[in-house]
């Protein structure tokens, strides 16, 4: 046991908490989920603004892990994308910091939460999203892999089975995982989440019911004691099509930039947050130049009133 007069002010935050004085980022331009290629430039747009000067007041020290993965010498040898995201999420991960992940396409999450649970075996998740992303092969309408990353994760079909999968496995049980903001779920997927009991707030209920109840709920549903560390899956297609446009599978009738900030107000006040990923940023699908400018100015508060 190191004396304190010994630690530096890092080791200190770290371990006193889950180094929520310390952050990662890592970028993830996973682009084949989906048709929509220019979802893959989403992490250096946000990197491209205000993100990183923003957050530097928060943090003792911010480690940014940007650009080319052929660097990475522990990466050689895997040729699926979500192999090495699994793997570099999984290294970075480990020095026990707050992890920020810039995505990409939802698929990304199958790299992503495997590794997470590898360090954080009793991971709870906060899927906050207009779509359910847990459909499977056969219930899917598109086959986009975007839209089954929950199914996978679940074990609710085999992806491990397909070739250059093998390093995947389910990690989640349907306890496990909170949906927020959905408003969107295809036949198949309302089928599942009521099969598996998993629980889901629509954007109507958020209405209805009012932000703080609904996030509350949530937390003592996924966390009543508190000791789970939580992760944020945000896809920003849970706002409205007014804040967040530039997305590549828009729904109507999305949640409030007001509603998404008390979320992730009241998150940040629980202390369990370990990792946020944002995700479905797509600075390609607009019509206007601004509407870039203007989700990426709402990703950015969001993401500063989680951290
Ligand atoms: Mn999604």
């Amino acid at each position: 046991m190191q004396k304190n007069s010994q630690l530096n002010l890092g080791e200190f935050f770290t371990q006193t908490g889950y180094g929520l004085s310390e952050l990662s980022i890592i970028t993830a331009d996973i682009h084949q989920g989906q048709q929509k290629p220019g979802v893959a430039k989403g992490p250096t747009t946000l990197l491209n603004g205000n993100l990183i000067q923003n957050l530097s007041p928060k943090f003792f020290d911010i480690k940014c892990y940007q650009g080319s993965e052929s660097s990475l010498p522990f990466l050689k040898g895997s040729s699926n994308p979500y192999q090495r995201l699994f793997k570099k999420t999984k290294k970075i991960v480990q020095t026990q910091r707050q992890t920020l992940i810039l995505g990409g396409d939802h698929s990304m999450s199958l790299g992503t939460l495997p590794a997470l649970k590898y360090h954080y075996p009793n991971l709870k998740v906060l899927w906050v999203d207009a779509h359910g992303d847990i459909n499977t092969p056969k219930t899917s309408p598109t086959g986009n892999l975007h839209g089954m990353p929950v199914a996978a994760l679940l074990g609710l079909f085999p992806l491990q089975k397909r070739p250059s999968w093998e390093w995947f496995h389910p990690c989640l049980n349907p306890s496990d995982i909170v949906y927020i903001g959905v408003r969107d779920l295809d036949w198949g997927e309302e089928k599942i989440m009521n099969n598996y009991g998993i629980r889901y707030y629509t954007s109507e209920q958020v209405k209805q019911q009012g932000m703080h109840k609904v996030i509350e709920e949530a937390c003592q549903y996924l966390n009543p004691e508190g000791e789970h560390p939580l992760h944020v899956s945000f896809d920003i297609d849970c706002l409205d099509p007014r804040y967040a446009p530039a997305t590549g599978v828009p729904v109507k009738d999305g949640m409030t930039l007001n509603q998404v900030m008390d979320m992730a107000s009241y998150i940040k006040s629980t202390q369990q947050l370990v990792s946020l990923e944002m995700v479905e940023f797509n600075p390609d699908e607009v019509e206007y130049p601004f509407e870039v400018n203007l989700t990426r100015a709402c990703m950015e508060r969001v993401i500063q009133n989680f951290l």
